[in-house]
């Protein structure tokens, strides 16, 4: 009986000493975002849930810091920008009350193209899709306000121009389903991927200098 209880004693004593030397890793709980108002997790369910072997933590979307406010991506495509729309599509931006907190011309590369719209990876338009979007410069944007994601795809009107309302950003400058002038986040999840993609410095507080 001291036997065994000696032998519990020291294989008790083994096991702290391995825990205390190297500790479980603890499960990431992800960093907590609020977009649109709502709080989702950067490196959980917003990823699971979009579930796609394209979209990797190297897109920056689990390095996505916590934000405060109502975030939306924007995209002006670049048959918008190769038009010359740019000024008055910022102009109707602003003057709707966003506030751009980021806002970068490039031009989307086809690898960048395929991660951003992976949701559409087995669509019959997909391969144009990338070819357009990577065809010449874009201008990405963060947008902030209340409501953002709702209010920008408001603004911008329905996918295909022909349907989309009086006054809307596709009635006014897209020419075609498929040459549409913008782009908006349809989800919160979907506006974290996607900032994520394109911004990976947004943080808490969008103009707060890096340490
Ligand atoms: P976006 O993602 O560009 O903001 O557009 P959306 O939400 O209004 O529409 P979505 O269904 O996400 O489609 C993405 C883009 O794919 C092109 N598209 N072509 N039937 C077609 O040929 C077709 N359907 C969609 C559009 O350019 C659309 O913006
Ligand atoms: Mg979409």
């Amino acid at each position: 009986m001291k036997k065994l209880l000696s032998t519990l004693l020291v294989i008790g004593l083994l096991l702290w000493g391995l825990v205390t030397v190297y500790p479980p890793s603890r499960a990431p709980t992800g960093r907590v975002l609020q977009v649109a108002g709502k709080a989702i997790k950067a490196t959980g369910s917003a990823i699971q849930r979009l579930g796609d072997k394209l979209i990797t933590p190297e897109d920056g979307v689990a390095s996505l810091p916590a934000m405060a406010g109502n975030l939306t991506f924007a995209v002006i495509k670049p048959d918008a920008v190769s038009a010359g729309h740019v000024g008055p599509i910022i102009d109707l931006i602003e003057k709707n009350g966003f506030e751009i907190v980021r806002m970068r011309k490039i031009v989307i590369t086809p690898e960048l193209a395929k991660r951003f719209y992976a949701v559409h990876k087995e669509r019959p338009f997909f391969g144009n899709l990338v070819e357009f979007m990577s065809s010449g410069p874009s201008i990405v944007m963060a947008l902030r306000r209340d409501n953002a994601i709702k209010a920008w795809r408001e603004l911008m009107g329905a996918t295909d121009p022909a349907k989309a309302a009086e006054g809307t950003i596709r009635k006014r400058y897209g020419t075609a389903v498929s040459r549409n002038a913008t782009h908006g986040s349809d989800a919160p999840e979907t506006a974290a991927y996607e900032l994520g993609l394109f911004f990976p410095d947004l943080g808490e507080d969008p103009y707060a200098r890096p340490q």
